[in-house]
């Protein structure tokens, strides 16, 4: 099932056109009417009449975080603020937030956008979509709101938290698909079987997830545990929010909505592409936004792409999921290491729940680590001499798979703090 099968499945070549198009008259669109855009491009030389063919989107500065920031909070929008009809923003919790702006047309875009997300993970307008994620500033919960009300489908905007209603809820209005983080929908999960409620009393069949990392073990619990198909979308609130790419039924990367959104992995050290199906920095210039149109944003998140076809039929590139953040990246030891990784390692132990954190500090020089991950009571009430066995299996695993040497704690279940948002995985003590 396909939303707008015409782009979805569109040959190669027509889409180079379009977004060959597309491209150059964004870059006009900016040129005009953004000064910051204006004067980075002069001073580059850039003539923005002077673009033929993709290839020219390498002569073009790259946006990052920072200048949004700078520009705080309109100053990057290319329309003026009558014409903006919503805006949303960045939760800022490293320093201001960055504001993003809409215009009805980019509002209908994003809509359709985030509409072929739900179709590609099986969503149709039969289906009832309880939507727990945050309406607010956040782009979460209305970007899968309007999506979800563009199919047709029944939408439940409950938003996030109240763990017990959000299951009451679920069971009264029959819900089918279960929208949020992926480290809610856990907690959501975790919280029905404590409840006792037997899984058949309810309706879900499909859970979408997305707006923090997560792992091909955490979606098997998920999808154990609810009964339901998981997929994964991708999204950030400076390029639109959700709709930039989500994985079809194929649970196989994410699709990206190439024909709004042009992508490219860079060398986040040396800003140069890397090889075609390498590991790198996502880069992604708008195609069709009016109001907050970015040239070659930098997100920060690390992946691939994956060209290979997709028997779904699509015909837009996927994307690996994410696999993390350069700015979560750490280095221990000197050595480079993402959550993600370490989750892998720690999931792939019998006994193991899925809640973990990552606790870092510095001793003199070095990043000092601990791992806390939660077990299950047997095993936490197990001798005190089988669970230094499992601490001395983790550790030798996460030394020989990440080529460091961490503490590992065991902690009962139910110690680490649960998340009714994007979850809290690393503790950084060396920023207080
Ligand atoms: O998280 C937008 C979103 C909402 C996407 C709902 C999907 C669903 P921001 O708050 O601006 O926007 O955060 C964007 O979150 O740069 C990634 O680091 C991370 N992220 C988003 N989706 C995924 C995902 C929304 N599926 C930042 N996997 C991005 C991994 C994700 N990380």
């Amino acid at each position: 099932m396909y939303w707008e099968p015409d782009m979805e499945c569109m040959d190669r070549e027509g889409l180079q056109q379009l977004q060959i198009e597309r491209l150059q008259a964004t870059v006009a669109r900016v040129y005009m009417n953004v000064p910051f855009y204006r004067k980075k491009f002069d001073e580059l030389g850039i003539d923005p009449d002077d673009f033929r063919s993709l290839d020219d989107l390498r002569r073009l500065p790259f946006t990052i975080k920072n200048d949004l920031r700078d520009s705080y909070p309109y100053g990057l929008f290319a329309v003026p603020l009558r014409d903006v009809v919503r805006i949303h923003a960045s939760s800022g919790t490293t320093g201001l937030s960055t504001v993003v702006g809409y215009t009805k047309n980019d509002i209908k875009t994003w809509s359709n956008l985030v509409a072929r997300v739900l179709t590609a993970a099986g969503v149709t307008k039969d289906d009832v979509v309880q939507i727990a994620f945050g309406y607010s500033l956040f782009t979460g919960g209305f970007g899968l709101h309007y999506g979800a009300e563009r199919i047709g489908a029944s939408v439940i905007p409950i938003s996030s938290g109240n763990t017990a209603r959000q299951i009451k809820i679920m069971q009264d209005f029959r819900t089918t698909a279960l929208v949020c983080t992926p480290s809610y929908a856990m907690l959501i999960a975790d919280t029905i079987q404590e409840m006792g409620i037997d899984r058949n009393s309810l309706s879900l069949k499909y859970g979408l997830f997305g707006a923090e990392p997560w792992s091909e073990r955490m979606r098997q619990e998920i999808q154990d545990k609810l009964k339901i198909v998981a997929t994964d979308n991708y999204g950030l609130s400076e390029v639109m929010g959700p709709g930039v790419a989500g994985e079809c039924l194929q649970r196989n990367g994410l699709h990206i909505n190439e024909d709004h959104f042009l992508v490219e992995i860079v060398n986040p050290d040396t800003l140069q592409p890397v090889a075609p199906g390498e590991v790198g920095e996502l880069v992604i210039t708008t195609l069709t936004k009016e109001a907050f149109p970015v040239i070659r944003f930098r997100t920060r998140d690390l992946t691939r792409l994956m060209p290979e076809p997709c028997p779904c039929g699509r015909k837009t590139m996927r994307m690996q999921r994410v696999m993390g953040r350069t700015d979560d990246m750490l280095i221990i030891k000197g050595v480079n290491v993402f959550p993600s990784q370490i989750e892998t390692v720690l999931f792939s132990f019998e006994g193991t729940e899925p809640h973990y954190q990552i606790i870092v500090d510095r001793k003199g020089a070095m990043d000092d680590v601990t791992v806390q991950v939660e077990v299950s009571e047997s095993i936490f009430f197990d001798e005190m001499k089988q669970q230094n066995e499992l601490i001395k299996r983790i550790k030798s695993k996460l030394a020989s798979e990440l080529g460091i040497g961490v503490e590992v704690k065991l902690v009962e279940k139910k110690t680490l703090e649960r998340s009714e948002g994007k979850a809290r995985r690393v503790i950084d003590l060396r920023k207080i």
